[in-house]
């Protein structure tokens, strides 16, 4: 009997060791995929921009944490002056670009939110906003490299070679 009730013991002690491993790794699983997610929750993947009459960005320098899969830019205005005299938007492209979609969205005109939607060259915008609007966009954090040096401008009439910031993908946590 002895050794009968040792066999019949194995199976039961191999999937308690199963059920064990594979609980286990359940929770590992939830474990990692909380941690990754309070990881990317204190890298913060959105930024919300202010801007008013003057013609700024603040903050006007982006850092987007490489481990965020999309990255959402809110746009906040907060002047005075009618839309037709201080409109805003937020067009991001490569550092190199910048004039070139400088151009082309002011040949866009307002009712395109001043971004031409054929130029491959601007990589998201946001709509153009008025005083007390709000406006946000988001993108994927595939499209960026690292170690490339990127541009975001206002391409509302002439504000483009003042109101300009910058942006990097970075492997830090802000
Ligand atoms: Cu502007």
């Amino acid at each position: 009997m002895q050794p009968l009730s040792h066999t019949h013991r194995q199976p039961q002690r191999s999937t308690f060791k199963q059920t064990f491993s594979s609980l286990a790794a359940r929770v590992c699983a939830v474990f990692l995929s909380l941690l990754f997610a309070c990881v990317a929750r204190a890298a913060d993947c959105a930024i919300t921009l202010q801007t008013d009459d003057a013609l700024r960005f603040v903050p006007s320098h982006i850092v987007v944490p490489s481990l965020c899969k999309d990255f959402t830019v809110t746009l906040t205005h907060t002047g005075h002056l009618p839309p037709l005299a201080m409109s805003h938007n937020w067009v991001l492209t490569k550092k190199s670009d910048l004039d070139g979609v400088a151009r082309t969205g002011m040949a866009a005109g307002a009712a395109a939110h001043h971004v031409d939607q054929t130029d491959k060259r601007v990589i998201a915008h946001t709509k153009l906003i008025g005083t007390g609007e709000t406006s946000s966009v988001s993108f994927a954090v595939s499209t960026l490299t690292k170690g490339e040096t990127y541009a975001f401008l206002c391409t509302f009439a002439g504000h483009s070679p003042i109101m300009r910031g910058t942006l990097v993908l970075a492997d830090v946590s802000r």
